[in-house]
Parts: C-alpha cells; structure tokens; sequence
C-alpha cells in the first residue's frame, strides 16, 4: 500500500541556472568550451557548495531543496522550467552565480522567479557573483549577495532573518551586500567581508543531506549534477568528489582560484585544509554508498607531504574497490614514495596533471616551474605503482604560446603516448570561454601579453549570447588573436585525436566520429561568419536559427569525447541498499514520518 503525502515547502530553493536562458532557442556554436569537464557547455553542473550550504542550513533547522534546472532542461524539451518556477513557494530563492558563463542564465531565472514571485527574496552567492556584486546587485530581479568562498554561515543568518521579518539585523550579517529600501531605487548596502573560516572541519564531505531532501521533495532528477541527459545515466555512474580544502597555495595567472586571485576578491589570505584524517573519513564513507570513482578537488601534497601521508594512512586500514582519483598541482619531489605509497595504501588509482604545454618557458610564465623530464618521472613511477589512467591537460591561450607551439605540444603528447602506452590519456583544449576575473593575468594583462575585450557583467551576458564561441572568448593574446585560438583549437584537436587512435586509446569509429565533429565545427563556424555580416536582423536570425539542428549535434563535445575522460569504473554504481538505509537511520533520528519510506522504496522499484 502507498500512502500519499503532501511535499513539504522548503525554506529556501536553491536553482542551477543553464548557462544560456533558453538554450533550447538559442542557435549557438559553443565549441570545445566544456570538453575537458563532465558537462555540456550549458554547464549544467551546479557548485559543490550546494551540498555543504544545505546540509548547515538543515542541521539549523532551515529546509532546502536543491533543483537543477539546467540539468532538468537538457534532460527534457518538454520540461518547462518557467511553470516549475510559478509553482514554487520557498520562503527564497538561492542562484549561484559562480562560474561567469551563467552571467546569462542566472539572471534570467532570476528574473523569472521576480515575475512569479515578487515578494520573494531572490540570493545571489559564487565567485562571479562575488567579484561582480557592486554591479550584480543593481539589477532589479537581485535582492541580495553573500560574497565569498565560504558562505554556510552568513546565509544561515540570512535565512533566519528572512523567516522571522527581523530584517532589522540585515547590517549585521557579514559578507551580504543588499538594497536598503524597496526595489531597484533602494540604497546599495555593501556589509563587511569578514567572514572568511580558516579552517573546514566543519563542512563535511557528507552527501546523505542531499539524497534525504531529493526523497523529501520526491525529485531525484532535479539533483542530477552533471550529465543530465538522463537520470539513469547520471545514477549509473555517480562520481564522488570530496574537497580537502577552499582556496591554493600556487599561483598560476590564470586560474580565478589561485592564492592571489582568492586574496583579492574573497578576503582569503591563505587556504584552507580539511583535517586530513576526516578526510580519510569523508572517502571511506562514500564508498559505502557508491561504487563509483571518488575525485579528491586539491592535491594532497599542497599543504605537505605530512598531510598527504596521514590522509593516506586512514585510507590503508579500510578496504574498498572504488577507483580514487588523484590531482597533482606540481611533480611530486619523492615520486618513487609517494606514488608506491600511494599503491599500497588503495586498490584503484588513477592521476591527473595540467602541465598546459610542453614548452617549460611558458609553463614557468603561467606560474608552474616543473620541468618536462619530472612529469616523466612522476608518470613512469605512477605507472610503475600500478595507476590505472593519467590523464594530462594541455591548454591553448596561453602567454608566449603560438599555434606551432601548440602543435609542437600535440607531438609531445604522442610522445608520451608512444612511450608510455594506453594508460597515459592526453587532453588539449582551449582557455575558454572566459579567462576567470580575478587571476592574475585578467588583473595585469598587458603585464602578461593578453588584451582583455570584456570588463562589466552585462558585457558578459550579452557576450553569452554570440552565435559562436569565437565571439564569446574574453580576450587574446600578444602572440594569439581570438581567430588564430579558435582554428588551432580545431587543428590541435583534428592532430591529437588522429594521434589517440595511431596509440590505440581510442578506436577508429571513435577517431573518424571526433574528426567529423570537428570538421562540422569549422564549418558551421564559417558559415555563422557570413551570417554575422548581414546586417538585416530578422533574416539574420532566422538564418542562424535554421543551423540549430546541426549546432545541437555539438553540445555534448567537439574535439574530445567525453567518455574518454571517465575513470574505470562499473555500471550500477550506486549502493541503493545501503544508501536508503542510511537515509532512514538518519530519518529515524530525525524523527520523521512512516509514508517516506513508502517513497524511498517505491524510489528502488522503479529503478
Ligand atoms: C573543483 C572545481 C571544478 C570541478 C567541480 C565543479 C563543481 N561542481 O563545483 C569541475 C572540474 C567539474 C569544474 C568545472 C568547471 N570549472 Co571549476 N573549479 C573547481 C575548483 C578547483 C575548486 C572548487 C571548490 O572546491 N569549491 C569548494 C566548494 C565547497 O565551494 P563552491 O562550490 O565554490 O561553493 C561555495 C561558494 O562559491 C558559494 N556559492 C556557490 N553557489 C552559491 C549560490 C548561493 C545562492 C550562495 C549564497 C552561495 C553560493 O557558497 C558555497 C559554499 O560556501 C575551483 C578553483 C578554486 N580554488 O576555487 C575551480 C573554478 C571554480 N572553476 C572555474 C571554471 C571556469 C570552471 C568551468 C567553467 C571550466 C570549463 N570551461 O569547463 C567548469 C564549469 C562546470 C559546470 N558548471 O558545469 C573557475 C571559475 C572562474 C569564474 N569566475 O567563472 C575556477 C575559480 C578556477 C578554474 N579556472 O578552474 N570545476
């Protein structure tokens, strides 16, 4: 028998905007700009962060729900997240404005949720959102900001004094920027950024919060973070992360996360590490919920080698299967200990390293000194430990790099490939769309050779809507126009998926599939530059729009499948049993009603 209930109303919903609002009308040619991550280019993955923001705002009785639209959308032509919107009734809405490709999306959700929802406060929260908020505040669909990379806390506040009206404390709370007054005239009130935790031993690597409010709300599919084309697919390969720390010890000029960057525009001083025992802890709790790959986001080395060695010991004395990810920010100063270590401490492991080119001056100019003949060390003796994959990121933007340069750096990956055979998996891809506000480079660009073409965050959203990403990148550079990043992009791509098949990673249908991909690219992108010259709008847009069929064969990846980046792992990964088990332990001290579990079984059935 199943008992029907009524879905309880959250306190706060928290949306994951696609990057382009609605990307299903939009005709875009987004390119290789999300091939090197699990998501589409409507980056449909939403911040970590959720997880941690709703587990403290449950533990402090605050109820939320977590709803991916952008995965929802791609999921579905037919899902209609405007009508889902209306229909809500949380006491607010939370959007993250994270990643700065959502400058688009997020506002338009937001915009949504003021049509329906006028009275409902609308939180903005994320890195761009935080680096833009003196601007993104002004919007009239934008009541308030938390800034930073830590904002458990000041929103728990904010919640609170949303549910009591005690609006009075709105000055209190650290790192929020708000209008005083109604509207869009009211006064811009920017409260101290002095919330920055020093220390994460707090915010758990704990995903039950999660599951147990998907069953709450009964809606699994709107938890979906990557993916998204189907529930299903997501379920059957339901990768783990688990953070060890918020902000970086290094320095590259790119990155928006770097220690300089993190300085700048969240107040960080210097990062922060999770205990390395509970992180040992946090890992050996998730493989007793999923079978699947568990990413550990930070090299463990960052704080020492201390640190890498504790977390490592917690993690011999338990046995587990699943395949643990590495990162290396650096090549290891002991690799023969560290990686036998490593081997000796869990079964399955695998590596990755973003060396971005071959060519060890300019690796030193982006702030990364190692040598080309210790990432061989560092490979051979992972290789030799027995890791499974080693995955390299190249990258193509960069200062004093030339399109020969990049080939040349193609040719080193099949030397490596040739050398090291099929476990070592080489990836070469773009800085795009956005070099991140905030990282050194975007700061001081003459400094390091780059022109940046956009600066305010509406030049951002309207440069989200270019028909392709030719037009959407944020800058070039010295030795590299935006036209010479986009065809080396193609021709890197086109020589290193030729090289993957001459090695053996790939298959022939594989290679000939990518090649077609790529060369549909070029194109279609040539094709949306002479549409772009018509300067009569309706029949340039009706132009644009008759590509979309062919544009939408491209969303899933264009110079490197995306199945090439998974890690080794079995299907049906998830362990249902115990994960429902441990949901209801967790209802039963949380004393929750008999009708759930009518759900929570139901829920198995129909897998
Ligand atoms: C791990 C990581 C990833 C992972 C996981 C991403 C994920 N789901 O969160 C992967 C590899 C998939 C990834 C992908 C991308 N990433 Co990334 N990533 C990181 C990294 C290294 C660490 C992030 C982290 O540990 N966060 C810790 C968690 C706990 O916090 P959090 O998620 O940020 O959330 C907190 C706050 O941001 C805030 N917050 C977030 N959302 C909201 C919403 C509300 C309402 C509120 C109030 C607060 C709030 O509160 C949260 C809790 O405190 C950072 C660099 C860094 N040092 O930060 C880059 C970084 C965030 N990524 C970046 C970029 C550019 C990307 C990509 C766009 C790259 C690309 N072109 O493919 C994609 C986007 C993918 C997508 N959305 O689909 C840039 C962002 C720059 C910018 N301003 O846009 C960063 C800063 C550096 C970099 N270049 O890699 N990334």
């Amino acid at each position: 028998m199943k008992m029907s209930f009524v879905t309880p109303n959250p306190d706060l919903i928290l949306l994951h905007a696609p990057a382009v609002y609605d990307f299903r009308k939009h005709p875009i040619l987004y390119g290789p700009i999300a091939d090197g991550v699990p998501s589409t280019p409507i980056f449909e993955m939403y911040p970590i962060g959720f997880y941690s923001i709703l587990e403290h705002l449950e533990r402090n009785g605050i109820k939320v729900r977590i709803i991916n639209l952008a995965a929802r959308m791609l999921g579905s032509d037919s899902f209609d997240a405007e009508e889902l919107i209306r229909r809500l009734k949380p006491r607010a809405f939370g959007i993250d404005l994270h990643w700065l490709p959502h400058a688009h999306g997020s506002l338009e959700v937001a915009k949504i949720c003021k049509r329906y929802h006028p009275d409902i406060p609308v939180i903005f929260g994320g890195l761009s959102a935080t680096y833009f908020h003196e601007e993104l505040i002004r919007y009239p669909w934008v009541d308030f900001i938390i800034r930073g990379d830590s904002t458990e806390e000041p929103l728990l506040q904010l919640m609170k004094t949303i549910t009591r009206h005690s609006y009075s404390s709105l000055t209190s709370i650290p790192n929020l920027v708000w209008k005083d007054g109604d509207g869009d005239s009211g006064e811009v009130r920017i409260n101290p950024f002095t919330h920055v935790p020093t220390e994460l031993n707090k915010f758990s690597n704990n995903y039950l919060p999660t599951f147990k409010s998907c069953l709450k709300y009964r809606d699994i599919k709107s938890l979906i973070p990557f993916h998204g084309w189907s529930a299903h697919e997501w379920l059957d390969y339901p990768i783990t992360t688990v953070i060890t720390c918020r902000g970086c010890v290094h320095n590259c000029i790119f990155c928006g996360g770097s220690r300089n960057a993190l300085k700048m525009y969240c107040n960080r001083a210097k990062p922060a590490f999770r205990d390395p025992r509970m992180i040992a802890e946090d890992i050996v709790k998730a493989t007793r919920y999923t079978k699947a790959p568990i990413f550990i986001i930070g090299d463990l080395l960052q704080p020492g080698e201390e640190y890498a060695y504790t977390v490592l010991a917690g993690l011999k004395k338990a046995k587990f299967k699943n395949h643990l990810v590495f990162e290396l920010f650096d090549t290891v100063p002991n690799p023969e200990e560290y990686f036998k270590l490593v081997a000796e401490s869990v079964e399955n492991f695998n590596f990755e390293i973003s060396p971005d080119t071959h060519d060890e001056s300019i690796r030193a100019a982006e702030g990364k000194r190692y040598k080309n003949s210790e990432i061989e060390e560092n490979i051979k003796w992972a290789l030799d430990s027995g890791c499974n994959k080693f995955d390299l990121f190249f990258m193509i933007g960069l200062p004093f790099q030339t399109c020969k340069s990049v080939m040349e750096t193609v040719d080193w990956c099949g030397h490596l490939m040739e050398k090291f055979g099929k476990r070592v998996v080489p990836f070469i891809l773009p800085y795009a769309p956005f070099l991140d506000p905030g990282c050194i480079a975007y700061e001081n660009p003459e400094k390091f050779g780059y022109k940046i073409l956009f600066k305010t965050l509406e030049e951002y959203r309207r440069a989200m809507l270019s028909p392709s990403w030719r037009y959407t990148l944020n800058y070039e550079t010295e030795w590299m126009t935006r036209n010479e990043i986009v065809d080396c992009s193609y021709k890197a791509g086109l020589k290193l998926n030729r090289l993957k098949a001459e090695y053996g990673l790939i298959d022939r249908d594989s290679c000939r599939a990518t090649e077609k991909k790529i060369k549909l690219a070029i194109d279609l992108m040539s094709e949306i530059d002479k549409i772009n010259e018509i300067n009569d709008a309706p029949t340039r847009d009706k132009r644009l729009m008759q590509l979309k069929p062919e544009l939408d064969l491209l969303l899933n990846s264009v110079i490197n499948e995306k199945r090439y980046m998974e890690w080794p792992a079995a299907r049906r990964n998830l362990r249902y049993f115990r994960l429902l088990k441990a949901v209801i332990a967790d209802h039963f001290f949380t004393a929750v009603k008999q009708p759930k579990l009518d759900f929570l079984f139901s829920l198995r059935q129909n897998r």
